[in-house]
């Protein structure tokens, strides 16, 4: 009996458990196998993770992303495929379906056409304390370029296109589940508790 005890403390507490366990996604648009530079009006999802166009006021052309793919030669990541918007002044709205919080680790960018143009991209995120903004400013070389961003507690961000500064992203790296809710800890407490116990009847007998 005790020993059944112990098997199901185990499993209770390596269920509640696994929200702490951090999960790093690399968001790569590469399952978008095109021909060419295909128009998406919908917002692209992966996972729980939502890329949705946004037009601003100053948008000169139509809402809708971009992606580029394999055998585009703007494509900055030859072989698989990356995400841009269609319009100057268009932006790239990222969040999760649910809402919840993330880290936005990294991202790769490259100009719209990847031909080393520079351009300057307005970034913008929210987290509990309110929202932030930043530039990311592409290099003048072809190909990608990480951003290395480290923000925690996202709950969206944008990327925001300058009038006729254009770009497109790839390897979107994000971390989720890292930080239980409070609710979550005091059920993991309570899971090690019940194993604490359980080993302690296991233990006992065989000093006795
Ligand atoms: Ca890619
Ligand atoms: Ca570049």
């Amino acid at each position: 009996m005790p020993s059944i005890r112990l098997a199901l403390a185990s499993a209770a507490a390596a269920v509640v458990a696994l929200p702490a366990a951090a999960a790093t996604t690399t968001i790569t648009f590469d399952d978008l196998t095109l021909d060419y530079a295909m128009v998406y009006y919908q917002p692209y999802a992966s996972g729980d993770f939502l890329f949705t166009p946004v037009q601003y006021p100053f948008d000169s052309g139509m809402n809708a992303l971009v992606v580029y793919s394999a055998n585009d030669p703007g494509n900055a990541d030859p072989g698989g495929a990356t995400l841009a918007h269609l319009a100057s002044g268009g932006a790239i709205d990222v969040r999760r379906v649910n809402g919840g919080s993330f880290t936005l680790k990294s991202l790769d960018i490259s100009d719209y056409f990847d031909a080393g143009y520079v351009e300057f991209v307005d970034f913008r995120w929210t987290d509990a304390f309110g929202d932030h903004q930043a530039n990311i400013i592409t290099d003048f070389r072809p190909g990608l370029q990480t951003i290395e961003l480290g923000l925690e507690g996202v709950t969206r961000f944008q990327l925001i296109q300058q009038l006729g500064l254009k770009f497109q992203i790839d390897n979107v790296v994000v971390e989720t589940g890292g930080v239980p809710e409070p609710s979550t800890w005091a059920m993991m407490i309570l899971g090690f508790g019940v194993t604490g116990v359980a080993l302690r009847r296991r233990v006992a007998p065989a000093g006795a």
